[in-house]
């Protein structure tokens, strides 16, 4: 039985080492949304809210989530006493549309509690069964080819196993072709345009093909399916989606239409880890590879997305790069690390496998507020 009798909402200010560019914006302050739970045991657990400054991505952000966590979804599962964390998703999805990053933001904390309270790692709870998961980097927009072809080199010699470089129109042929030059034959490149391009560039998207790229991500519009299997028929290359899959129903809609042919499950941008696994276990029967994406988190974040991708088909590396690539210093204790072979390690101790620093939420704090409001 789990019992939540408060969530304290918390935004804290985060700068980036270096600011990350995709094709709808630019990032360089991550304004993230953290909640602290508190079980009527007196059991604490941390999550994260993946929801960023602006609606660039997705439509939601960081002030959006709060309204509607701490309107709707904190005020749903404060005293509700749940048999397990897998009933939390149902209860925060009944009738409140949308809002998957605020959903899910409460539904993982609730995880958390679960594998603390149990007493077992979150990845166990979740049925993972790696030890280790591989990393692959997600490069931002370059100002020019050469530089992300150096950034990528770094990479490859740093050990990550996957280059993903982010591309938009005019900054995509040119510098897909210079990291297949420089890295060589073999190495693992994908593509993310973030929703950039449209049908009429159809011919810019199959030129790619030529560079033999795992996949590319989410080329057209964010709640796009019908399209993305018009182009999927045009071309080789495998498209993979991120912004369009946003419940399991999204996931057998791709699949249905072949809107694609990899899916990037992100738990905080499908409702949850609930979602998230029911998604997984739809790819896997039906012989969709899945890997986890990542959405610049914070080490809170990270530990959920880490203990995900310990699941068994996702056989491709996630965007699980460790804290020091983001950050100068992290908010958890260990910090995120990678090995030179490109895998991080996932953690074997209770509950989410990583401790929250405090001292330094703190210290990063902009604003807090208390459901309920503080007795
Ligand atoms: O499209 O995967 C994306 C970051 C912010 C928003 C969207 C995306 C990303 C990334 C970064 O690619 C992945 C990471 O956390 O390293
Ligand atoms: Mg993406």
């Amino acid at each position: 039985m789990i019992c939540v009798t408060s969530i304290k909402l918390r935004e804290i200010s985060m700068i980036l080492r270096e600011p990350f560019e995709i094709s709808s914006g630019v990032e360089s302050e991550r304004r993230i949304l953290l909640l602290e739970f508190r079980e009527a045991d007196g059991t604490v657990a941390w999550s994260e809210c993946v929801a960023g400054n602006g609606p660039h991505y997705f439509p939601e952000t960081v002030d959006s989530a709060w309204i509607a966590i701490h309107k709707w979804i904190g005020p749903r599962v404060i005293g509700h006493e749940f048999e397990s964390a897998a009933d939390v998703g149902p209860v925060v999805e009944q009738d409140i549309r949308g809002n998957q990053m605020a959903r899910a933001a409460v539904e993982m904390g609730f995880w958390a509690l679960a594998a603390e309270m149990q007493n077992v790692p979150l990845a166990k709870l979740l049925g993972g069964t790696r030890d280790k998961v591989a990393a692959g980097i997600s490069i931002g927009i370059q100002p020019d080819s050469d530089t992300l072809a150096t950034q990528a080199q770094h990479a490859i010699e740093e050990g990550y196993s996957r280059i993903k470089v982010k591309i938009k129109p005019d900054k995509d042929l040119q510098y897909v072709r210079a990291v297949r030059n420089k890295l060589g034959d073999e190495a693992l490149i994908m593509a993310d345009a973030n929703s950039a391009y449209t049908l009429d560039d159809t011919d810019t998207l199959r030129a790619l093909d030529e560079f033999n790229l795992m996949m590319i991500e989410q080329p057209l519009a964010w709640d796009d399916l019908l399209r993305h299997a018009d182009l999927q028929k045009e071309i080789p290359t495998p498209i993979c989606l991120d912004e369009s899959i946003t419940s399991l129903t999204r996931a057998q809609e791709m699949q249905e239409l072949g809107s694609g042919k990899i899916i990037n499950i992100k738990p905080g941008r499908v409702g949850g880890l609930r979602e998230a696994k029911l998604i997984h276990d739809f790819a896997e029967q039906n012989d969709i590879p899945v890997w986890c994406g990542g959405m610049l988190e914070s080490g809170i974040g990270r530990a959920y997305n880490v203990a995900l991708a310990s699941l068994p088909n996702f056989t491709l590396p996630g965007d699980l790069s460790p804290s020091h690539r983001y950050w100068d210093r992290d908010i958890v204790h260990q910090e995120w690390m990678m090995d030179r072979e490109g895998y991080v390690e996932v953690p074997q101790t209770a509950g989410l496998g990583v401790d929250v620093d405090t001292e330094l939420v703190e210290q990063l704090t902009v604003r807090t507020e208390q459901i309920p409001s503080a007795e």
